[in-house]
Parts: structure tokens; sequence; C-alpha cells
């Protein structure tokens, strides 16, 4: 069975929420957000960061949510959510899933230091403007390739599980200005699917 090494308000419930779209049978290691948990010699020994999410799938052990999505859907079941090779979808499949760890998440992180895991004392407003103004810029061109989509590259699809909940996040960090209507939009149909609700709520 495969296991997924979890914690709460994370890039784990990418994992939760592919698991639960594909109603794949899973097990679930729940740990907190905190440091006794993640950075223990037991979870270290499974990511040497001390990081989530980590699946474990028999003598398997794999970090990086992208990898763990694409190990999923690969070897376990495809369910639709990646579209073929030679597909005109796959190279826009492509560009947004990485798109979400490559451009998107690099100014959350340090939205997410900068706003939460710093004490006050030690966090840098310049630091955080300008990672706003960032992550703003790198949500235009998703903005953009939804006006005439529900998703990114029409049907929903894994890329949407990474890219989607990154956009949910930056959404609930208040970093979707209003004017990005599509991608507002957007956020509110990933808000409406009944996959992802079991894997924001999941603690
Ligand atoms: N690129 C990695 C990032 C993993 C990562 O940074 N996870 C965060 C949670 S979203 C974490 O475990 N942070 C704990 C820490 O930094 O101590 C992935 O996509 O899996």
């Amino acid at each position: 069975m495969l296991k997924l090494h979890f914690a709460p308000n994370s890039r784990a419930g990418r994992i939760v929420w592919l698991l639960e779209e594909l109603k794949l049978p899973y097990e679930i290691n729940k740990m907190a957000f905190h440091p006794k948990d993640l950075k223990s010699d037991e979870h270290r020994a499974r990511h040497p960061l001390g990081r989530v999410p980590v699946l474990e799938d028999g003598n398997v052990s794999l970090y990086e949510s992208g990898a763990i999505v694409e190990y999923i859907v690969e070897r376990h079941k495809n369910g639709g959510l990646k579209p073929a090779v030679e597909s005109a979808e796959y190279p826009g499949y492509l560009q947004w899933f990485h798109y979400c760890e490559g451009m998107v998440m690099p100014p959350v992180n340090t939205i997410v230091v900068q706003t939460v895991l710093l004490p006050p004392d030690r966090r840098d407003e310049t630091a955080l403007g300008q990672a706003k103004r960032l992550l703003t810029k790198a949500l235009q061109p998703v903005d953009d390739a939804l006006a005439r989509k529900d998703y990114l590259i029409g049907n929903f699809s894994a890329a949407d599980v990474m890219l989607g909940h990154t956009c949910f996040m930056s959404n609930r960090l208040g970093c979707v200005p209003d004017e990005m209507v599509n991608l507002k939009a957007y956020v509110g149909r990933i808000e409406g699917r009944a996959a992802f609700q079991t894997a924001i709520q999941m603690q």
C-alpha cells in the first residue's frame, strides 16, 4: 500500500488530493508541521532535509512532490490526468506542471518565511515586498492561460494538482489580485472539488 508522510498546510496536500482524485488506497503518517517531527532522525532518514511530502511504495521511497505526482500517475493510475506524449495538450501540461515549483513556489516560499515562519523581529519587509511583486508577475501568465479554459490544459490534469494547489495557496496568502478574474475563478473551481476538500481539511 502507498504510504504518504504528511504535514498539514504543506505540499503534501497535493499528494492527498491526487490520491483522492484517483481513488487509490493509501495510508498516511500525519506529522506536525514542526521541527520536532520533520527534523527527527526518523524523518530525516526518509528525507535528508526533513521535509514533506515523502511517498513510500514497497521498497521505493521518493521525495519531491512533482516526482511523486508523476510516479503515481505513471506507475499506479493515470485516470486521464496525464495527456499522451503525442497529444496537443502534452507540451502545455509539461510547462504548467514544472512552472509550479520552478517559477511560482520560490516567491511563495519567501512570503511564508517572511510572514509565518520567522519571528517578527527577524522579518524583512524589503524581501517580503519583492517576493509579493514577483509572485504577482509569475501568476499573470497563469491568469492569461485560463482566459478560455476551466483548467490549465482544458480538462483537469495532474498539472492542476501541482499549480492549482499553488494558486490556492497564493490566494490564501492574499497574493492573487482581484483583477486576475480567471485565476480567482480557477481557485474557486479547485475548491469545489471533493478530493481537494478532503486534502485541504486533513490536519
Ligand atoms: N520542492 C519540494 C519542496 C519540499 C518542501 O519544502 N516542503 C515544505 C512544506 S511545503 C517543508 O517540508 N518544509 C519544512 C521545512 O522547511 O522545515 C517538493 O516539491 O516536494
